[in-house]
């Protein structure tokens, strides 16, 4: 159901054509909203045919067509009382934390993985936000730019910030994941029967 709020908000800037769409949701919202160009597709579709949009067919090449998406007055009004509607929170449904739960049952090294893997996963996601926040700060983010340009000067700093706000939380949210992995490594090296070999075996008279 959000997906239609992400294509809305990159609408609100100028009208796209549905592979513009979805290439600049690619380089800008994907990064807090991840869904596959099978997705768009059909909800642009949908919003059209609800009014949201308008489905405008334009000429491309020497006699091909494609349609071009164009945010109605209806599109900004629902993107608007979203926006100022309170959220609805969804409990966690975490396969991480559920196998966490009972790593008991998992041999030590595919506990490890999974721990590894982790971390691995929250550090690449660490590095892509950090580097989508430079892009928002040195001007090189498209989506931004355009933003920004169809702007009044005056509304300029809040789009910036709230959306490098938006990235630190993430980045925040990915070092908790981080440390919570390394703290997995230790615990199930702690309590597993059998030491890892670079780990000297204490036992009673020498401890
Ligand atoms: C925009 C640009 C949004 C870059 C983004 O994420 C982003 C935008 C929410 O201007 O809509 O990373």
């Amino acid at each position: 159901m959000s997906l239609r709020f992400a294509l809305l908000a990159l609408l609100t800037v100028e009208p796209m054509t549905g592979y513009d769409l979805a290439k600049r949701f690619e380089s800008s919202v994907a990064f807090v909203w991840h869904a596959p160009d099978s997705q768009i597709y059909p909800e642009l579709r949908k919003m059209a045919k609800e009014g949201l949009l308008t489905a405008e067919e334009i000429p491309w090449g020497p006699n091909g067509k494609k349609t071009q998406y164009r945010i109605t007055i209806e599109g900004r009004a629902a993107f608007k009382q979203w926006m100022n509607t309170p959220l609805e929170y969804a409990r966690e449904r975490d396969p991480v934390h559920l196998k966490a739960a009972y790593l008991e049952w998992a041999e030590p090294s595919m506990a490890k993985q999974h721990m590894q893997a982790h971390i691995e996963y929250h550090r690449m996601r660490r590095g892509q936000w950090a580097d989508m926040i430079a892009g928002l700060r040195d001007g090189t983010n498209e989506m931004l730019s355009k933003r920004l340009a169809a702007a009044a000067p005056q509304d300029h700093r809040r789009i910036l910030e709230y959306k490098i706000f938006t990235y630190q939380g993430l980045i925040a949210r990915a070092e908790t994941e981080i440390e919570w992995g390394l703290r997995g490594l230790e615990l199930i090296d702690s309590l597993s029967n059998t030491p890892p070999d670079d780990q000297p075996i204490h036992t009673p008279s020498s401890a």
